[in-house]
């Protein structure tokens, strides 16, 4: 198995961020936009093939729940597909050809080590409370989405604590801040989780449809009928409040209030056989349908500029 087929630690996923801006100095700029609650550094990766200016962008966060470990996978496959195959596939030219990608490999850099080294169930990030003994907010419900309504808990042991208030956690804030600062160039938002393979758009902290609910739906469809087409592998997709649950807080949502009108999270493999211990044999097969969403749903958003 290559090194994309198999799960990294968060050093070897810090090693590689380094050795791709190396090897790759015209092409990737490596941005830090913040720290985690345990001050580990939050570093994205811009890929941008011609410095044009006013280039469109697309941002792409893996890694908010710990125990997702897919999801920082599939960042590093994306990473390197894009830098691989940028001047021989068609699809991944013409996208870097008219937008640049960030791509945010980790966002919960602590919960992910804490998983490696302690508890391989983590999910939520590693800060302290002042009011009680459990630690960690769900990252993803901490944004500023309806925050700590219905689907989210403001019970610090919950697995789905919303936080003291919105962008109270480190991590949660870089990211809202990075998007605030380049709201203007970004016109597709998206955020890779697991597992239930599931393509999801807002609203996910309302039952309420999105204003473009049509657009996102045909896009959303699109992209699970390519992977169904090339995987023989089946994905639902709709609004996240009425295709899985009502979950308020969520990055997703706080992108698409912000005004990026093309916002999705993904749920990648499987639907629950191995549910988060997805096995390293996976791997491919996982981040290549999700490559094809990726690509089918940015080529829609190229076409709509
Ligand atoms: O509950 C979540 O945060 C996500 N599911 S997961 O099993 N990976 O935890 C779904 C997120 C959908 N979007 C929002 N709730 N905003
Ligand atoms: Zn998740």
């Amino acid at each position: 198995a290559t090194f994309y087929e198999r799960y990294q630690t968060l050093e070897d996923i810090y090693d590689w961020t380094n050795r791709t801006l190396q090897n790759n100095p015209s092409k990737v700029t490596v941005i830090l936009i913040g720290s985690s609650y345990e001050k580990r550094p939050l570093y994205a990766l811009k890929l941008s093939i011609n410095n044009r200016p006013n280039k469109k962008a697309i941002w792409i966060d893996c890694g908010i729940h710990a125990r997702e470990w897919i999801s920082p996978a599939f960042c590093l496959w994306f990473v390197y597909y894009s830098l691989s195959f940028y001047g021989q596939n068609q699809d991944i030219t013409n996208i870097l050809n008219n937008m640049d990608v960030y791509v945010l490999p980790v966002m919960n850099p602590d919960g992910y080590h804490y998983t490696w080294t302690t508890n391989r169930m983590w999910r939520k990030n590693r800060s302290v409370s002042k009011t009680s003994p459990c630690i960690g907010v769900d990252l993803n419900r901490n944004f500023d989405a309806n925050w700590c309504t219905e689907g989210a808990s403001s019970e610090p042991c919950s697995e789905i604590y919303c936080g003291a208030f919105p962008e109270s956690e480190p991590e949660a804030q870089a990211v809202a801040n990075f998007l605030r600062e380049h709201k203007d160039s970004v016109l597709l938002y998206l955020s890779i989780h697991s597992y239930s393979q599931m393509l999801l758009f807002p609203y996910s902290c309302t039952l309420e449809e999105a204003e473009n609910h049509k657009e996102l739906l045909e896009m959303a469809k699109e992209a699970a009928q390519s992977i169904r087409r090339h995987y023989r592998n089946p994905y639902k997709y709709g609004a996240g409040a009425r295709t899985i649950y009502l979950a308020p807080g969520g990055s997703d949502d706080w992108a698409y209030i912000l005004g990026i009108k093309y916002s999705f999270t993904f749920e990648l493999q499987d639907r629950g056989r191995y549910g988060f211990l997805l096995p390293p044999s996976e791997i491919s097969k996982a981040c290549n349908e999700a490559l094809i969403a990726v690509k089918t749903i940015a080529l829609k958003v190229l076409e709509k500029t």
